[in-house]
């Protein structure tokens, strides 16, 4: 095991990957912008190197700076968390240049499934299902018209290099196909540096459902259940549960077959996500792959007993996964996680940064709360608006809910504006609590939910 790590990365996730480490024995060293300085994660880790200056891509996206604060304290590995630097393969190869180790897959992994096209490729040659879609990226605008009138309208532009939503286009009509693609096109240059798209069949109201996969030196590749993340707002995700209320036993199992078929495919290692869209008769099909630990991973270590970040630490190390002679793996219970965010979501889910002026945290049985706030913080205008996120455990899915709501009621935060509101609506709401919430929900829902 690690003597010491680095962990690159800061809020919630920084102290969710400290608090695993501290577990294993394991000292941390944290990196903080000056906005940061007076943050619990920086208090929580043996050391603290000042990495730069409130803007990110100044301080915690600079490879340089991270390198050298790891190299500087004696860290022996780079955990990175989730977003920053965790899908950047440049980081990934500076650390194993530099004798770190990078806490999640190899380089290489992280470019191929950084492109999506090529993603969607090596998925069909391993014969996990994908959506009829081009071979590739289209090139021509006839390449484009002739794929799309060959399986029909309507069809999905999506930009290679984009994922997560960025520069997608739906096109219904064929008369709309040639300047979609262009925008498409021209969009994703801006966007990335890269103006590959490629096709897909447009699948309607589906949900979104992935797995938690986990692969070490070993030959293991366990999966550990799914998610489903159908509650999305602009592709940013409100609400996560585990199991999906839309899979039934078989439907998982094969689920869970075609993630780790993934993953033995492109030779993966540590802790990573197969998602899937899940169309309205029950077909599923690849997605993307994330190749990081993921916001949402609470839910699947409730279900499954593991600690996910533990075991990506473990695996980094050169150890076997702890859990793999548990696999595979039924879900035990329910969970649900909710993102208690700092935004205002009557004013369209506007960003409130400020200090908090009030913070009492729910607890009793089955409730979890991963945060890195208390009272008189201050949430900065220069990072993402999550504050905490409060994840309920419950024997089934009705219990999670009750949970849910109690716990909601008891989460008293004050001085700025949450989703609190919203997520209390989310737990009353029909559609919600009958298990049949697709993609479509907010958009459908939203008279019912404000
Ligand atoms: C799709 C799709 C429908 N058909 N692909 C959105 C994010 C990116 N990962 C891919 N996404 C989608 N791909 C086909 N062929 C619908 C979406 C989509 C979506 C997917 C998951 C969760 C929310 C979504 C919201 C809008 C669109």
């Amino acid at each position: 095991m690690f003597d010491k790590i680095l962990v690159a990365n800061r809020g919630e996730v920084a102290l969710r990957v400290m608090r695993a480490a501290k577990e294993l024995g394991v000292k941390t060293v944290a990196v903080y912008s000056t906005e940061d300085e007076d943050t619990l994660p920086v208090r929580y880790a043996d050391e603290a190197v000042c990495v730069g200056p409130a803007p990110a891509n100044q301080s915690y996206l600079v490879i340089p700076n991270i390198i050298a604060a790891a190299k500087n304290t004696g860290a022996q590995a780079i955990h990175p968390g989730y977003g920053f630097l965790a899908e950047n393969a440049d980081f990934a190869r500076a650390c194993v240049d530099n004798d770190l180790v990078f806490i999640g897959p190899s380089a290489d992994c992280i470019e191929s499934m950084g492109d999506k096209a090529t993603a969607r490729e090596t998925m069909m040659a391993c014969g996990v299902p994908t959506v009829p879609g081009s071979d590739g990226v289209c090139d021509t605008v006839e390449e484009a018209r002739s794929f799309a009138s060959s399986v029909g309208y309507p069809v999905l532009i999506k930009a290679t290099a984009g994922g997560g939503g960025k520069g997608m286009r739906e096109v219904h009509d064929p008369a709309d196909l040639e300047a979609q693609y262009k925008a498409a096109r021209t969009e994703a240059g801006a966007a990335f540096g890269n103006d590959g798209v490629y096709l897909e069949k447009l699948v309607l109201n589906p949900r979104h459902v992935e797995v938690q996969i986990l692969a070490d030196d070993f030959g293991n590749h366990i999966a550990l259940c799914e998610r489903d993340c159908s509650i999305q707002r602009r592709h940013q995700k409100l609400v996560e549960e585990a199991p999906s209320p839309a899979l039934t036993d078989d439907l998982r199992r094969a689920m869970m077959v075609a993630a780790v078929k993934a993953v033995r495919a492109v030779d993966y290692r540590n802790a990573g996500t197969i998602e899937f869209l899940l169309d309205e008769r029950g077909e599923f099909y690849f997605m993307e792959m994330n190749t990081r630990v993921q916001v949402e991973h609470p839910v699947s270590e409730m279900v499954t007993d593991t600690d996910i970040i533990k075991e990506q630490i473990r695996i980094a190390a050169g150890e076997p996964i702890s859990c793999a002679d548990r696999a595979p793996f039924a879900p035990n219970g329910h969970a649900i996680e909710m993102r208690i965010n700092a935004e205002d979501p009557e004013n369209g889910f506007r960003p409130c940064p400020g200090t908090i002026t009030k913070f009492v945290v729910p607890g009793g049985p089955g409730v979890r709360v991963e945060t890195y706030v208390g009272e008189g913080a201050r949430i900065s205008p220069y990072y993402d608006s999550m504050v905490a996120k409060l994840i309920v455990h419950g024997q089934d899915r009705d219990e999670a809910i009750a949970r849910a709501k109690r716990a909601l009621d008891e989460f008293q935060i004050e001085g700025i504006a949450t989703t609190i509101p919203f997520h209390k609506r989310v737990m009353d709401n029909a559609t919600f609590i009958a298990g049949d919430a697709t993609t479509a929900f907010i958009p459908n829902e939203m008279g019912d939910l404000l």
